[in-house]
């Protein structure tokens, strides 16, 4: 019978999966390419994982892969119930914890390869990690669209390692308890966005939705709510969203290279931030921390008729 080790960990309260043993063999492409391999050839690997039974539309897996350059320490292909990301911030976060936690690295530098890019981390005291990510940007500003029910909707289409849609014009609730409407809003704006045919590069689906608004904290610079491919939200302030934020706040003249920004999630969890100019792009560093929740063995008895996860 089939088994994999996994190891869990939670970033600000945003659960993360990472395979450390057992996972499919993909080669020694690119993570680029062996993510197209994962997906094509083994992708019932990610719903046993991360999908129900086992998990569920919160969760974010990762598989750790050898590096194709000896120089990073690792690779990693982070996917969610719904496919695969680019890049994930607070999963790179717990990667890095999960590695010290198997005593594969000691506080320090390392370099992580993705299938967007390479990225550097620095493995802290206390569990912190500071990621400095992809060099993200903001694709089209003001972008206006309808959605029904709730009016005009104005925001920012942004790349900070996966796609994101950034609201601008509206004044909502952050609270736990408005979750429920703020998921039925950011769905039905990433319904219309697809209606509209708004996307991001090569035509590819813009599947986060972030709103802003103040923050709780007076140290804190904003709180934000993020809608995840699987329809869940995020419980940290979302690395690759706050990623896309730093971009539009630099294009809009609201943010200098290397002030300070404090993003806080909709939990309350905190993400420390600032970026570097590189042109028209940003280079965003992030600071954050996660704690180890779980070891356990997958088993995949052939008899489960949901060993491979329920197909949402
Ligand atoms: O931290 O980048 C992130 C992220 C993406 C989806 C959930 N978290």
């Amino acid at each position: 019978m089939q088994q994999i080790r996994v190891i869990d960990s939670h970033t600000g309260g945003e659960p993360t999966r990472i395979i450390v043993e057992g996972g499919p063999d993909l080669g020694t492409g690119s993570m680029a390419e062996r993510a197209e391999i994962f997906k094509n050839e083994f992708d019932a690997i990610r719903t046993a994982v991360v999908s129900e039974p086992r998990g569920s539309d919160v969760w974010i897996g990762g598989l750790l892969c050898e590096p194709c350059d000896s120089n990073c320490t690792a690779g990693i292909i982070f996917f969610n119930t719904a496919s695969y990301l680019g890049m994930c911030g607070h999963g790179t976060i717990g990667l890095m914890v999960t590695l010290q936690h198997l005593g594969r690295i000691a506080p320090g530098e390392h370099s992580l390869e993705t299938p967007v890019g390479t990225i550097l981390t620095r493995l802290e005291p206390n569990n912190r990690v500071t990621l400095t990510n992809v060099p993200s940007y903001r694709l089209c500003a003001n972008v206006e669209i309808e959605v029904p029910g709730f009016g005009p909707v104005i925001g920012d289409v942004a790349w900070g390692g996966n796609w994101f849609f950034c609201v601008k014009n509206l004044e909502e609730d952050l609270s736990l308890s408005n979750e429920p409407h703020l998921t039925q809003l950011t769905k039905r704006i990433r319904n219309s966005l697809q209606q509209h045919q708004i996307t991001g590069v090569n035509g590819e689906m813009i599947d986060h939705i972030e709103l802003y608004g103040p923050a709780r904290k007076p140290e804190n610079h904003s709180r934000n709510f993020v809608l995840t491919p699987g329809g869940s939200y995020d419980r940290s302030p979302c690395g690759t969203g706050t990623s896309a934020k730093l971009a539009c706040l630099a294009a809009d003249g609201l943010l200098e290279p290397g002030d300070k920004w404090r993003q806080e999630s909709i939990v309350g969890s905190l993400f420390e931030c600032s970026y570097e100019a590189d042109g028209e792009r940003v280079i965003p560093t992030l600071t954050g921390q996660a704690y180890i929740s779980a070891e356990s063995t997958l088993i995949f008895d052939p008899a489960d008729p949901y060993r491979t996860g329920i197909d949402s």
